[in-house]
């Protein structure tokens, strides 16, 4: 066995994947390691959907239920869904194939706020763990487990599960070790105290996970890499929106008298967050942090460049460039970089605490500023919602951030009303697209559904907008927030009837 398993009795325990897969039985729940696509198995998962194609085959049914962090990679939502062997899925999701068997309703998904999934499945409703299979990126000579490229709710699962499989893979970088913080002070109310977190680089846990090894039933070794999808170079809309948000940024750090540093940065996942971290580089601002879910390429650089002090969050989500980069050089990032259990980097006390500045991604907004961050036309699930409503009701300010149109424009990213609601308008306090920025901070429904329309609507759509928006002012109901209900979802309607919004 390798040197990065140092404890006798667990390296007694190593075995095949096939072997340890064979371990796991048809209906049982599985808790399984994986945030954004690292640091989730990668043997296992793909030994057990091997198994189950079989079964199937002979005409037994064999399909079991998973929990993660959030996201995973190809050899495990992947091959597990095509092997048709996923019942129940939860939190968070953006394999493909996962996704059509979720939206050909073949396949029940559970999609809710990332910093709620450890507390609720400790209160138990969700039911009772069977299996953790965790990886780690090694194991010490205490038995104590060095995590891996995320953290996720792997604390959790080694907790619940009432048994344990390991995947110890050696191409994680030995310098991970120490970059963990794993805090062990959760409890459930009526017990539950202040979690002591004060600034985004306080240390409040351990380096390690603890397990009862009396629980690990098979460690298998493996040596793959973390999925890691490729950014594309930021495009003309992504640099226009990046733009808008430092203007944005460096106007509200004087109107406030905010510091050098700002304040804390959320930053979500994809190629337009990226692109405002990398634009970040060029700004005033020094000595930032980032208390996050994730470390994109744009954070690594920043942290490079000396513009970003150091970087809070739950997991790792690179490019393939990127990801070899660090594994290459990890040790100089070693002070200035912390991940955390997902309950405590998503923590909504904590990000209300910290202030953080919360940016991320939606797929339509409407003019009263609510949010759909998941729904495509209502009902066809994109990824799930994340960490987005942790950080987007809790944060000093909340951005949401999109192009002003999907599909090569045949869909409005501004419209009457969302056709599904994540962030109620409470929630969203400024809308940025290509064309402007809108500022909703302390504005009615009239007055904000002006300045959405103004600043961030495509001008392909936005006379239609101030015609519905005319139109409703005059046959509304009330007029605090005037609406057409027979109207406000027709633009939908004519999508999924004639492919465009255009009328
Ligand atoms: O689909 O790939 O088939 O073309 O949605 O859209 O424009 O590439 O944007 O990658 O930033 O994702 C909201 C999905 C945006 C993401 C969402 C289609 C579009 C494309 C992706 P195609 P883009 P992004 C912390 C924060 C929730 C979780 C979150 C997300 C695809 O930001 O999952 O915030 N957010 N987490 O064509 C129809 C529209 C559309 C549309 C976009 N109006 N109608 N399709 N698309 N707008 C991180 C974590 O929680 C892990």
């Amino acid at each position: 066995t390798s040197d990065r398993i140092r404890h006798a009795g667990l390296a007694a325990k190593v075995t095949d994947a096939a072997s340890a897969a064979a371990l796991i039985r048809p209906g049982d729940t599985l808790g399984m390691s994986g945030f954004t696509g690292s640091g989730y198995p990668k043997a296992v998962p793909v030994a057990l959907a091997e198994r189950i194609e079989a079964e199937h085959a002979a005409g037994h049914p064999f399909r079991v239920k998973v929990w993660t962090g959030a996201s995973t990679g190809p050899e495990l939502d992947g091959a597990m869904a095509k092997a048709d062997g996923i019942e129940f899925r939860m939190p968070y999701n953006s394999d493909p194939i996962a996704r059509q068997k979720i939206n050909a309703g073949e396949m029940e998904y559970f999609d809710l706020h990332l910093s709620h999934v450890a507390p609720m499945a400790w209160e138990g409703f969700l039911g009772h763990m069977d299996v953790a299979v965790v990886e780690v990126s090694g194991i010490t000579p205490e038995g104590d487990l060095i995590p891996s490229s995320s953290v996720g709710n792997n604390k959790t699962w080694l907790e619940l599960a009432d048994k344990v499989i390991l995947e110890v893979n050696r191409w994680q970088s030995p310098a991970l070790d120490g970059m963990h913080d794993i805090y062990y002070g959760t409890a459930l109310p009526p017990n539950r105290v202040p979690i002591p977190l004060v600034k985004p680089d306080d240390r409040i846990g351990q380096p390690h996970f603890r397990i009862d090894p009396a629980k690990v039933v098979a460690v298998v070794e493996t040596d793959a890499p973390d999925r890691n999808a490729p950014f594309s170079p930021p495009d003309d809309t992504a640099l226009a929106i990046a733009s808008n948000i430092l203007d944005f940024l460096t106007w509200e750090a004087k109107r406030a008298g905010l510091p050098p540093s700002l304040l804390p940065l959320q930053s979500g996942v994809g190629n337009v967050p990226n692109a405002v971290m990398a634009g970040l580089i060029e700004t005033p601002f020094e000595g930032m942090t980032a208390f996050t879910e994730v470390i994109q390429d744009g954070m690594l650089d920043m942290i490079e460049a000396g513009t970003l002090r150091m970087a809070s969050a739950t997991a790792f989500s690179l490019s393939p460039e990127k990801a070899q980069y660090f594994n290459e050089n990890a040790q100089r990032f070693r002070d200035r970089l912390l991940l955390r259990p997902q309950d405590i980097s998503n923590n909504p006390e904590l990000v209300r605490r910290l202030g953080c500045i919360a940016m991320n991604g939606l797929i339509e907004a409407d003019i009263y500023g609510n949010v759909n961050s998941t729904h495509v036309m209502g009902s066809r699930i994109q990824n799930g919602i994340g960490g987005s409503g942790d950080f987007a009701r809790n944060g000093y300010v909340s951005i949401f951030m999109t192009p002003s149109t999907a599909k090569g424009g045949a869909i409005s990213a501004i419209v009457p009303q969302v056709s599904h609601v994540d962030h109620i308008s409470q929630d969203v306090q400024v809308i940025v697209t290509e064309q402007g920025l809108a500022d909703l901070r302390g504005l009615s429904p009239k007055q904000r559904a002006r300045l959405i329309v103004e600043k961030c609507a495509h001008p392909a759509y936005r006379p239609m907008l101030e015609e519905y928006m005319a139109r409703a002012a005059k046959g509304s109901y009330g007029q605090h927030a005037p609406m057409l209900p027979g109207e406000a979802l027709s633009w939908h309607q004519r999508f999924m009837e004639t492919g465009s919004m255009q009328a």
